[in-house]
């Protein structure tokens, strides 16, 4: 049994805060025997938080920073026998600092009481991006802090039994710094990310309402992921004094906000902090559970339980770490590769004390399955995997990038639909609800990091980057539907900088995580790339007849085809197209095909097939294909861009274009295996 015990540092040091006696170092913590700064957003550096231009006047001191403690978001919050879980969610208030006063609100301390008593405020839901919920143009186009809080009360016996508490956002975009009671808890850099926050010490008695803040900021910069830039226009003549605005080139809204579920929970003070799961395809089931025990407990042990989807027991250890062997394994398997697809095993996972007494539980839903990859593709549980996917976004009218559970059922129905059977997570991690339901129905996901459109390389950003990797890894490591993690999208990797900067980021992601392939959805030639030495499989995105010699759809299946075999043949590593696409204008029809109507949506897409086809019969690893994209969504202001990206196939209100039924036509067909799967779209080909 390997016992893991953590200097309960931050504890201590979050008293030293509430006294008052903050300086600007940061003493580290041990976990499980290695080192993490208390602090490793900040690194004793404000602007790792705040991500200031030198114009964006100062908004907060190092001495004013929290000594937020090492966190990694945690377990997502969970009812157990020993957890208890109560939703913030609702209409909290709201208001934004002045764009050309970001320091407002740290000035005025807007945290030390409600919003409502410093200012006017506005009704706000969460969870939402702020964007699109009013009719004011300024609240959409923000660019700076944004102020939030709501009161939420602890329960008297949670107190009683002298529990930890804690808060946990799901996602907020892109940093933030979280207040109770005017005191700041914790920080986080990075959206699409969990945010934890322990407040056991700052709560009040359980009578008394808890004042929770949360300062948002979305500003890109050079050093953020994804990267931005803060630009002055200084020319007077033309911009009013100190006019700036937000660039990225990722297209994408920056939708900013409180976007995932806000939580508060209880556990007991010697607490589960992490569970491992490595399955095979055999029925053997590999565990580590990782606890923190409270200061002056010495004597836990562990024990693990398996329950199948009936919640009958199927197996028992008791140990913290070891191998159980299921008999009879009834194997994870995607969508229409078996009957029962997605199917998941409870494992509950328990803490107790010397006299036996339980201390703690968590339960993780666990698929038992074997993947591998090599020169000759990607297996599960043995068998050759064929991608049948598409990018997606986390977007929706009104709500933003805001958690939507029937968004979610949606779009599975349809995802399922079509007869996918993946997506990638493209441009950022998606939220823990909706992986979990990928896991639930068998949906494979290629799960990638914030980082889109990187624009340059240095060690800054590939140490946030490998920082972010970790985090991605441990919150979704578990999930069968995990089959890789992707890096980045389309990094600028022509830059000779880029070599050292993907083989950084890819080891430390192999190091969380040997058990699944490393990749990245790349953009550049096959000859000029400097990312795909460092990955495992090769995913590349090729808008041939739309981005490149557009309106020429005769070239699509020439040209898609020799590009891959290129990379194919320069790298001998599976490869695959992880997006293809020509925006569509629902309801515009020109015949024959012309760029932005449905017709070329189609033919574009029939262009592609035909080269998938080709490559499949070739000698070149083809593991699969991922239209772009899911579902219409929401971009910046351009003039490429007619109220957002029109490439889905189905709308932004998830209606089907007309190019839907030819992907479910083929996707069908692909999962039951005919050998041309695009032969029943024939009609559909006009010239050429
Ligand atoms: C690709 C990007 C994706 C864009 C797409 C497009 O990866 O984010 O939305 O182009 O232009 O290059 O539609």
């Amino acid at each position: 049994m390997k016992l893991f015990i953590v200097i309960f540092f931050c504890l201590v040091y979050q008293l030293k805060y509430l006294c008052n006696s903050v300086e600007a170092s940061f003493p580290s913590v041990l976990i499980n025997g290695v080192e993490h700064e208390t602090f490793p957003i900040s690194r004793g550096d404000e602007t790792r938080i705040l991500r200031e231009d030198a114009r964006i006047p100062k908004t907060r001191r190092n001495k004013e920073l929290p000594p937020a403690q090492y966190t990694w978001g945690g377990l997502y919050p969970r009812d157990t026998a020993t957890r208890e879980v109560k939703s913030l969610d609702g209409i909290w208030n709201f208001r934004l600092s002045p764009k050309d006063d970001p320091d407002k609100g740290f000035r005025e301390e807007w945290y030390s009481a409600p919003l409502a008593s410093s200012g006017d405020v506005i009704a706000m839901a969460v969870p939402s991006s702020y964007n699109d919920v009013t009719q004011d143009k300024d609240l959409r186009d923000h660019v700076g802090w944004a102020w939030y809080d709501t009161f939420f009360m602890t329960p008297r016996r949670w107190l009683e039994d002298g529990e930890r508490v804690l808060v946990r956002l799901g996602s907020v975009h892109y940093s933030c710094v979280v207040y109770v009671n005017g005191v700041a808890i914790t920080a986080h850099e990075g959206g699409h990310l969990p945010v934890l926050a322990d407040v056991t010490l700052a709560v009040k008695p359980a009578d008394q309402a808890n004042l929770l803040t949360v300062a948002v900021n979305n500003v890109l910069t050079n050093e953020t992921i994804p990267q931005g830039e803060i630009q002055y226009k200084t020319d007077e003549t033309m911009y009013p004094p100190g006019y700036f605005i937000q660039y990225y080139d990722f297209d994408f809204f920056n939708y900013a906000g409180i976007h995932r579920p806000v939580l508060l929970y209880s556990t007991p003070q010697s607490y589960i902090d992490d569970i491992t799961v490595v399955t095979d395809a055999t029925g053997v089931l590999n565990f580590t559970i990782d606890y923190v025990a409270a200061a002056g407990v010495t004597d836990l042990s562990c024990s693990v339980d398996v329950f199948d989807a009936n919640m009958s027991s199927v197996a028992h250890a008791d140990a913290c770490q070891g191998t159980i062997t299921i008999s009879n394994p009834q194997l994870w398997w995607p969508y229409l590769m078996d009957p029962k697809p997605g199917y998941l095993y409870t494992l509950r996972a328990s803490i107790k004390a010397a006299d036996g007494s339980l201390v703690d539980q968590y339960p993780i839903r666990v698929g038992l399955r074997a993947l591998s990859w090599g020169a000759t593709g990607i297996s599960l549980n043995g068998k050759p995997l064929y991608i049948r996917g598409c990018g997606k976004h986390e977007d929706s009218d009104i709500r933003g990038k805001g958690f939507d559970p029937a968004l979610v059922v949606k779009d599975f129905s349809l995802l399922k639909w079509l007869g996918a059977n993946a997506f990638r997570t493209s441009h950022y991690p998606y939220a823990e609800e909706i992986m979990d339901q990928a896991d639930a129905e068998g949906i494979m996901v290629i799960d990638e990091s914030p980082a889109v459109n990187l624009r340059t390389f240095d060690e800054t950003l590939a140490s946030r980057h490998s920082e972010v990797m970790r985090e991605l890894v441990r919150r979704d490591k578990n999930r069968p539907a995990v089959i890789s993690w992707s890096l980045a999208n389309e990094p600028r990797s022509y830059q000779a900088a880029a070599t050292s900067y993907f083989a950084e980021v890819s080891a430390v992601t192999k190091l969380a995580d040997p058990t699944r392939p490393v990749t990245s959805a790349l953009s550049q030639d096959f000859n000029s790339d400097n990312a795909a030495p460092s990955l495992d499989v090769i995913w590349v995105n090729r808008y041939y007849s739309w981005y490149s010699d557009t309106g020429h759809l005769e070239l699509v299946q020439q040209q898609v085809v020799t590009d891959l075999t290129r990379w194919y043949n320069k790298y001998n590593k599976p490869v695959g197209v992880s997006e293809y696409g020509a925006d569509a204008v629902p309801g515009l029809h020109m015949d024959p095909a012309y760029t932005w109507s449905e017709e070329y949506q189609m033919q574009l897409f029939l262009g592609n097939f035909a080269a998938f086809d080709e490559l499949r019969g070739s000698s070149v690893v083809f593991m699969g294909e991922m239209f772009w994209n899911f579902a219409d969504f929401m971009t910046q202001q351009g003039t490429g861009r007619a109220g957002g990206n029109k490439k889905g196939v189905f709308t932004r209100s998830r209606q089907p274009k007309p190019t839907s039924f030819l992907v479910r036509d083929r996707y069908l067909n692909l999962a039951s295996g005919k050998q041309s799967p695009q032969e029943s779209c024939r009609w559909f080909k006009s010239t050429p």
